[in-house]
């Protein structure tokens, strides 16, 4: 590691001992970075450099407002200066985001950067029992947050002894981050940050247990710009990115920020991307690349003709496997052939996917260029194709937790473990099964409930479902089905016997829903996934 510019060493002090890290590398012409590198810098005074002053960085949904990337630059300087100078913040520090997907948000997140310090964004929906693990994990100092926000940072404060400033910006208060910011010049000279010195901390998302930080470099961030967007999304410098991941979540950090910073496009950032509004948001301003996870490309797809969303020229889907049925849909009323991409929070972003021209329904896809992947036994061993194993990947980014002793399950030997079971065809793609936890074990067969989903997705009664184990006596565990019907369906007897036996046709027979309950939502996180222990919890009560 080359001389850090942080004077507040605390996450380097705190990633994992070198041998438990993952194999990094750096194969590509494209990620011979220089040892020095701050990745705001990188993306926002560069652009400044190549001439792009004058074009459209970011565009706000709720007024239009729109900044050209010497605006946002200008914007980040100020508030670089009001953090160090008003806030004193050092590089280093951890400073606590917390905001919608906005303009503002954006110019606070690279604010911190440029200033050296470490980014922790936080998702707007966070209450303060989750906001105060993180603080603590984290040992946050500062915090800057949205005054819409505010309420639950400061019920969580009581309980985080380290965090000693709560700014607020999207106020005309005076002592906002917003007024501070106007009185500033709009230079700051940007933190010398050694390129592997720490960019940003992201907690990952939904599942059980305590929170997880992954820390990511300035390298990191420039690397996914370089390689899942350079070679499987092709986006142009006209593209307007748009979509419903909150910046907090590293899926729509990249694809609603760093990856159109990195190419000269512009953002359209959305507050509240519900269907509606973010169908609302693509007709009125014309957006061209969508970013959105599987579930809501479900419901915006029973939407759309309401909308002029002929802007639209590449969709992206990931957060949880996309389903055949899904895919077919969203192509039937679009047109478009949905691009799909495993990523990880600990990995930064995607690193399996493909592009228009090489969608295969039901695959995730092929490797990204830049990374390896594989699938392994219990052992490490590589499988063949069609066996179903562990996901193994490793790349120019991977998973270094912030002092966590399960940086053990998901790194051996070099690889990242995601956690997924998965298995290659005969053409090298890659196709998900379920999470390795989530398997269902029936009577001595391994059935994925992912597999079932889609079948059951097939029907034209289902809008939405969940699929798991639920214990049984004679099995071991039996597949159950929740479902959620499209308006204009009831959920009887009868129902039940024709999805089961539609069921029957689709896939092997063994795998049938044995037990089938109706629901009008089923539980999901943030970011759209669906969350299994929760029904898993439902079935056993
Ligand atoms: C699952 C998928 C099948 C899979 C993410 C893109 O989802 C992201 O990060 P998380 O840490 O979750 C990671 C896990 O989610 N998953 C994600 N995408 C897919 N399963 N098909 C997919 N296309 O279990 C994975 O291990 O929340 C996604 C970019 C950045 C991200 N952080």
């Amino acid at each position: 590691m080359s001389y850090t510019a942080h004077i507040d060493t605390f996450g380097r002090d705190n990633l994992p001992p070198p041998e438990q890290w993952p194999e990094l590398f750096f194969e590509l012409p494209e990620l011979q970075y220089p040892s020095r590198m701050n990745c705001a810098a990188e993306l926002l005074d560069r652009a400044l450099e190549r001439g792009w002053g004058d074009r459209t960085a970011v565009v706000a949904a709720t007024d239009g407002a729109r900044w050209s990337y010497a605006e946002l630059a200008a914007l980040a300087n100020r508030i670089a200066r009001v953090l160090v100078d008003d806030l004193g913040i050092v590089p280093g520090n951890r400073v606590l985001l917390r905001g919608p997907n906005n303009p503002m948000t954006a110019a606070c997140w690279s604010a911190i950067i440029k200033a050296g310090a470490i980014a922790v964004a936080t998702m707007p929906l966070l209450r303060a029992k989750e906001l105060t693990d993180i603080i603590v994990k984290a040992r946050v100092s500062h915090a800057l947050c949205d005054a819409r926000l505010l309420e639950e940072l400061e019920s969580a404060r009581a309980h985080c002894p380290t965090l000693t400033s709560i700014a607020q910006f999207g106020t005309a208060q005076s002592d906002g981050i917003d007024a501070r910011a106007q009185s500033k010049p709009a230079y700051f000279a940007n933190v010398d940050t050694a390129s592997d010195d720490i960019a940003l901390i992201a907690f990952t998302s939904g599942t059980t247990g305590k929170p997880k930080g992954t820390i990511h470099f300035h390298r990191d961030v420039i690397a996914a710009c370089d390689c899942w967007p350079r070679y499987v999304l092709k986006a142009q410098a006209d593209d307007l990115f748009t979509g419903s991941p909150p910046l907090a979540f590293t899926f729509g950090l990249g694809g609603l920020l760093l990856f159109p910073l990195r190419i000269g496009a512009a953002t359209l950032l959305v507050e509240r991307p519900s269907p509606e509004t973010l169908l609302a948001a693509i007709a009125e301003h014309r957006a061209s690349v969508l970013f959105s996870a599987p579930t809501s490309y479900r419901a915006m797809a029973g939407m759309v003709a309401a909308y002029d969303i002929s802007s639209l020229s590449k969709c992206v889907s990931a957060g949880e496997a996309l389903p055949a049925a899904t895919r077919q849909q969203w192509k039937d009323v679009t047109g478009i052939e949905i691009i799909d991409g495993i990523g990880a929070t600990e990995m930064f972003h995607i690193f399996i996917s493909h592009d228009e021209a090489h969608a295969r329904s039901g695959a995730t896809g092929v490797v990204v260029p830049g990374y390896r992947a594989c699938v392994m036994d219990d052992d490490g061993n590589p499988l063949p194709a069609g066996r179903i194993g562990r996901l193994a990947v490793k790349g120019p980014t991977g998973c270094r937790y912030l002092a966590d002793d399960r940086q053990g399950n998901y790194v051996r030997n070099g690889w990242n473990f995601t956690g997924d079971a998965y298995l290659v065809d005969d053409d090298g793609y890659f196709v998900y099964q379920a999470r390795t936890d989530d398997m269902i074990i029936s009577a001595g067969y391994n059935i994925a409930g992912p597999e079932v989903e889609g079948a059951l997705l097939l029907h034209p009664a289902i809008l939405e479902c969940g699929v798991i184990g639920v214990p049984d006596n004679e099995r071991g565990q039996i597949v159950k089905a929740y479902v959620v019907l499209k308006p204009g369906h009831t959920g009887d007897a009868a129902m039940t016997a024709t999805l089961q036996a539609f069921v029957k046709q689709q896939i092997a027979p063994y795998k049938y829903p044995r037990a089938i309950e109706y629901v009008a939502t089923l539980p999901r996180t943030e970011t759209g996934k669906l969350r299994r222990f929760l029904l898993r919890q439902q079935a056993t009560r």
